[in-house]
């Protein structure tokens, strides 16, 4: 069975066999899914934005979507992709971007999402950690040459056999292409590969089904009462699994309703978009949330049609979640969720106080949580705490993956043996069953919603020959929440400035947000507990260190 295999680890038997009796899992693949959504709305606006083929707005129905997924499924077919294959999609919020997913949703091919923001480390690190057949990007776009960016990494990775460039008139071939008779994938299968936030070392690679997040969308759906004249506005990258699914562009066309894309996620642009398309809902992070708070104070544009305001991927303040609803005139809901699976929302008929203090309730009456010994990285599932107090946060489900793609090390210590995933999150909850995240136990910096793992950045600063050591923390902000700080221990007699390390570190090709925001340059680290130093502890102490000043 497709995805089955030691790759992957898919839900005991016994437990897939009570999610399909509950009928979570319907058993439904996305390309069905699509189709069955063109019979039902086909005339209506599935989705709005901008193409860079035509480089005008677009707006496609849902039959049109559902028709030029069928043709791309047949080019991309045409092209030699086959079921199984993996495809890394890196797409900015074009119109193509749908069109693409379900194409090769269709043909059984997996996409593996990366965000625009990633650079050669990320790329090169998925394709040959899923050993990729195809990269499918654009061309030149704010400012970054995706196609020559991805064509470096294909010459580097020997799986990968092709780049598609939307917008090229190659790709408008395949776009062409006559719609083929294709087999049905198996819904249970893995649909496509989502990106973990990673707390050591490079994103891990999550493996999502069509059942699982069928199931997880059409929840979304219903809890954030997307109905047919609804307008979604994507204003984060599409390709997260926030806009993607909580509700998202699928939760949007599940209820038959309109995706607009937001080429950016500014106030200027969201806010003449929100105008012009009539938007209902929208998605966003803490620090772009501020933004637009603070923009709506001065702005022309006419938002009476905002109904509801997404905020989550990171805490969202008590006092920006006061000023949300009365400056943008709409209401609140705040997300808290993972691309693992779980999701969190408050609901829209909770009371006031509950929407800006907590966030929310699971999805799913059959999100098993549990809330454990915070100081012991390896608490069972039966290690709990009290009621209401804090704790590491558990959690096992019908749409909570039970392993990482291809990592059976980390699996190991991100999965308790009865299959919890280990979110990671330190979180209380409050009598009514609402969560409260108070803070983490992972060494994960949440950047305004973007994760940076320590591991990760520290590594590419040792690379550097002037450097000995380093350690990555996350020091407290007022606008993102947290910022990284850099502590670098030099080798012996150099000085190397800060603005070299930052450069340094971008000119190995990653995303711009693990780039530290400060280097300090230190003569040693201090010294920590007895005997030999981790890294957990180091970084404790300069954590330390930095919030004293
Ligand atoms: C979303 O997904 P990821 O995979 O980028 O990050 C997940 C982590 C969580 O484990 C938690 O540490 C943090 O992001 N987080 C929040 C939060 N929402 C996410 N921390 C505090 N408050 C919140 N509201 O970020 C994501 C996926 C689906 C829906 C929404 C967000």
């Amino acid at each position: 069975m497709i995805g089955s295999g030691p790759d992957h680890t898919p839900w005991p038997a016994e437990d897939a066999a009570r999610y399909r009796a509950l009928g979570y899992w319907q058993g439904q693949t996305f390309g069905r899914w699509l189709t069955g959504l063109a019979t039902a709305y086909a005339s209506r606006t599935a989705v709005v934005g901008e193409s860079p083929a035509t480089r005008t707005q677009v707006r496609w129905t849902y039959s049109e979507l559902d028709e030029r997924a069928h043709r791309l499924a047949a080019g991309f077919a045409g092209r030699g992709i086959r079921a199984g294959d993996r495809v890394i999609v890196q797409l900015p919020n074009i119109p193509e971007f749908l069109e693409v997913i379900f194409g090769l949703w269709r043909l059984g091919a997996w996409p593996v999402f990366a965000l625009p923001a990633h650079r050669h480390t990320e790329l090169k690190h998925f394709a040959e950690h899923a050993e990729a057949a195809a990269i499918v990007t654009v061309g030149e776009h704010e400012r970054h040459d995706y196609a020559a960016a991805a064509r470096a990494v294909a010459d580097e990775v020997p799986t990968l056999r092709d780049v598609f460039v939307v917008g090229t008139d190659e790709f408008a071939a395949m776009e062409a292409a006559e719609p083929i008779d294709l087999p049905d994938p198996d819904p249970a299968g893995v649909a496509f590969l989502q990106l973990s936030g990673g707390s050591t070392g490079l994103p891990k690679l999550i493996p999502r089904t069509h059942d699982d997040y069928l199931y997880s969308v059409r929840e979304s759906a219903r809890i954030c009462r997307l109905r047919p004249d609804s307008v979604y506005l994507v204003a984060l990258p599409v390709a997260h699994n926030y806009p993607m699914s909580s509700p998202g562009v699928l939760g949007v066309l599940h209820a038959g309703a309109t995706v607009v894309l937001s080429p950016r996620p500014d106030a200027d642009t969201a806010f003449r978009l929100i105008e012009a398309e009539r938007v209902t809902i929208s998605a966003v992070v803490p620090p772009l949330a501020a933004a637009w708070v603070q923009a709506a104070g001065r702005t022309t544009r006419d938002l009476s049609s905002l109904e509801v305001l997404l905020v989550g991927g990171a805490k969202c303040g008590r006092e920006l979640a006061e000023r949300i609803g009365p400056a943008l005139g709409c209401r609140l809901q705040q997300v808290f969720g993972m691309a693992e699976g779980l999701v969190f929302y408050t609901r829209l008929d909770d009371p006031d106080e509950l929407v800006l203090s907590t966030q929310g309730r699971p999805i799913s009456l059959d999100d098993e949580i549990r809330v454990v010994n915070p100081d012991d990285p390896e608490a069972s599932s039966d290690d709990v705490v009290e009621p209401g107090q804090a704790g590491a946060l558990l959690t096992r489900g019908p749409y909570t993956i039970r392993g990482y793609y291809r990592a059976a090390e980390h699996n190991a210590k991100a999965f308790t043996r009865d299959g919890f995933y280990r979110t990671g999150d330190l979180v209380r909850f409050h009598p009514s069953g609402h969560v409260e995240v108070v803070g983490r136990v992972k060494e994960q910096i949440n950047r305004g919603g973007e994760k940076v793992a320590p591991e990760e950045v520290e590594n590419h600063l040792m690379a550097h020959p002037e450097v000995l050591d380093a350690a990555v923390v996350g020091v407290a902000d007022e606008y993102l929440g947290e910022r990284t700080c850099a502590y670098v221990v030099p080798v012996e007699d150099a000085k190397p400035a800060e603005a070299d390390l930052r450069r340094f570190v971008r000119e190995r090709g990653v995303a711009a947000f693990k780039i530290p925001d400060r280097v300090v340059v230190v003569d040693h680290f201090p010294v920590t507990g007895v005997g030999k130093t981790s890294k957990r502890e180091l970084r404790a102490v300069l954590a330390a260190q930095a919030k004293e000043g």
